[in-house]
């Protein structure tokens, strides 16, 4: 379990790996500097807090209302912002495909109707997003999905849901490649989207009968 002071994870491919969909350079500015800017400012600020320093990220951020006034705003945003980038970051891969049968896949069509039907609200609510946010697919505990958008960043972990698929829908996410176009990146991120991981993560939240957590497989 990662505690304070939390480093900077390098990104789980290389920095072309995800091209054309993600550009090199987004990537480089949005990890090297973005990203770590948070991880730097949540150190920052936990160093002057050490009752809070043995915390991870999702002990934090879910255990934010028990944290005092001061140190509630710098969790909410430093590290809500480096808990949506790992996961953004990691939740991308270059060659994955989506099995139709996989237990994230069966629970999509039973909460959305069909595939299209999620991705076509998916991207309706990312669009949507004005200024910094974020639109997540989101789990309950009762296997339940949901799609949130986030404002600045929020996490999915302050209302008990857990992040299944994440997508920054900052412009600072795609400027570089694709300007105003918006729908165009939200429709090729749904490409390489990181299929297998979204899949461990959503079974990793469901608690069956007797409260036990099914194990996380792979
Ligand atoms: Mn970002």
């Amino acid at each position: 379990m990662e505690t304070y002071p939390f480093e900077v994870k390098p990104l789980p491919y290389p920095i072309n790996a995800l091209e054309p969909q993600i550009d090199a350079k987004t990537l480089v500015i949005h990890h090297n500097k973005h990203y770590s800017s948070y991880v730097d400012a949540l150190n920052k600020v936990l160093e002057k807090f050490p009752r809070y320093q043995h915390l991870s990220l999702t002990q934090l951020l879910s255990g934010i209302s028990r944290t005092p006034p001061d140190l509630q705003k710098a969790i909410r945003k430093y590290a809500g912002g480096v808990y949506n980038h790992e996961l953004y970051f990691s939740g991308m891969a270059a060659h994955s495909q989506r099995n139709e049968l996989c237990a994230l896949s069966l629970a999509i069509d039973k909460s959305f109707g069909s595939f299209n039907h999620f991705q076509e609200i998916f991207t309706e609510t990312g669009i949507s997003v004005f200024g910094s946010g974020w639109v997540s697919l989101s789990a309950a505990a009762n296997g339940r999905l949901i799609i949130e958008k986030l404002a600045n960043q929020d996490t999915s972990l302050a209302g008990r849901m857990t992040p299944i698929l994440l997508l920054d829908c900052w412009e600072h996410a795609y400027y570089l490649k694709y300007q105003n176009r918006r729908a165009e990146y939200i429709n090729a991120w749904f490409s390489i989207i990181h299929w297998e991981q979204a899949e461990r993560r959503y079974l990793s939240t469901r608690i069956y009968p007797g409260g036990k957590r099914e194990a996380i497989k792979g």
